[in-house]
């Protein structure tokens, strides 16, 4: 890749500043949050498409808001390779989660362009729209509405105010009817790449700035209700309350003290709602999310039914109703060897050692992985901080990721039998 584009600037440097601009449009002045179907979601796809027509692509936008550039090969209508990531962001996010892998694609095709190099392939790149699932319980929802996975009943899910997906898609300008049209068909595409940050420590303790991923680990995703009772602050006596609140305390610490003693499990709290929420109103409702992983599907599965068990034995023992959804289950899936193999050999090409690592995070690979084989580079990040405004990626180990995924396209040699 060019060293210095057209302005002077290093790759590294390009790249920072795109992802400084789209990390601009947050719907927070102190952080950035961007959310699915949002206004921030509607005015970074825009960008997107302006910067993928700036490197030769045509680009639309599809029937659930991920943005979608093209670049032709030597001969048009051929299947494509697929790169790109996720633009919606976690709440008060890093910048580089997602927007990387989109900007670095977007980069490596321009410098296609610039070279007017056309390839035996197409290349597409894609900003999926929805791969966090904040604002919607459940998750990748670009990414399933493009492998065609996508679960209508998704629609009748609603956010914090109480809209529904099939509003807020209706409320964008898009036809929730349509969703279908955004499915792709596999022979459309040859693999899906993805460049991401790690989101973790690994790269950093072994000294390199990139890595091919071996697997994504699972995550099952569950909403929580404990039923209780509603009373006076001051009346009630302790013995006699159905607190619905303590309830929930409880079941935090033993999910946290089950997953503790058990190596290679992760579990999470992230949300909470109490209701009817005032300082003097015992708790008569209240509902947490909760996020379990592991490398291992049968230990993920094992474990949330031992969780489970904990809450309807504490939620019993406290006279308390609980009532306890399952809104996203993501199997673990397997990076293909034959692209980890390709993605090793442009790492030693471009002269880094080639580590190998599992993704302990989640992205849209796990859906797209029901429509072409997957594989992904991470690049490393500052300390493994992410989902945290001190997410940090160096201009050289920017610069780094761009350089192997450049490598990758350009020695693309598509599955064979073989392979
Ligand atoms: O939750 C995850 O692992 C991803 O960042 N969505
Ligand atoms: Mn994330
Ligand atoms: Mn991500």
């Amino acid at each position: 890749m060019a060293t210095t584009s057209m302005t002077g600037q290093t790759t590294g440097e390009a790249i920072a500043q795109r992802i400084d601009q789209l990390a601009s449009i947050s719907e927070s002045a102190t952080g950035l949050t961007r959310l699915f179907l949002s206004a921030e979601h509607r005015n970074a796809a825009e960008l997107l498409l302006t910067w993928m027509r700036e490197a030769g692509m045509s680009a639309r936008t599809d029937a659930i808001g991920n943005v979608i550039g093209r670049y032709e090969g030597a001969k048009p209508d051929q299947p494509a390779l697929l790169l790109g990531s996720h633009f919606d962001t976690v709440r008060n996010a890093g910048k580089w989660d997602g927007p990387l892998g989109i900007i670095t694609a977007i980069a490596c095709v321009a410098e296609l362009n610039r070279q007017h190099k056309r390839l035996p392939f197409a290349v597409e790149v894609i900003g999926f729209a929805d791969e966090e699932g904040v604002r919607f319980a459940s998750t990748l929802l670009g990414s399933r509405a493009l492998a065609g996975t996508f679960d209508e009943s998704a629609l009748a899910g609603r956010d914090s105010d109480g809209v529904s997906l099939r509003e807020a898609l209706t409320g964008f300008g898009l036809d929730p009817q349509n969703i279908g049209t955004a499915a792709r068909a596999p022979s459309d595409y040859l693999a899906y790449l993805e460049l991401h940050i790690e989101q973790g420590p690994v790269l950093e303790a072994e000294g390199v700035p990139v890595g091919v991923v071996t697997a994504i680990s699972g995550a099952t995703r569950l909403a929580v209700t404990l039923e209780g009772m509603a009373g006076h602050a001051g009346t009630v006596p302790m013995a006699m309350r159905r607190d619905a609140l303590s309830g929930v305390a409880e079941c935090i610490v033993a999910i946290e003290k089950q997953c503790r003693d058990d190596p290679g499990l992760f579990g999470t709290v992230g949300t909470i709602r109490v209701e009817p929420g005032a300082s003097n109103v015992i708790p008569g409702r209240c509902t947490f999310s909760i996020d379990m992983r592991s490398a291992s599907d049968e230990h993920r599965q094992f474990a949330v039914k031992a969780a489970i068990g904990s809450i309807e034995r504490i939620a019993g023992r406290r006279r308390l109703v609980p009532r306890i959804e399952i809104k996203h289950e993501g199997r673990t899936t397997p990076c293909a060897p034959w692209l980890q193999a390709q993605i090793s050999a442009a790492i030693a090409r471009r002269g880094y050692r080639a580590t190998a690592l599992p993704s302990g995070a989640g992205h849209d690979g796990m859906a797209v992985a029901d429509l072409t084989d997957i594989g992904m580079i991470f690049v490393r990040c500052r300390g493994g901080v992410s989902h945290h405004p001190d997410e940090h990626v160096t201009l050289e180990d920017a610069a780094a990721g761009a350089s192997v995924l450049l490598d990758v396209i350009e020695q693309f040699q598509p599955k064979t039998a073989a392979s």
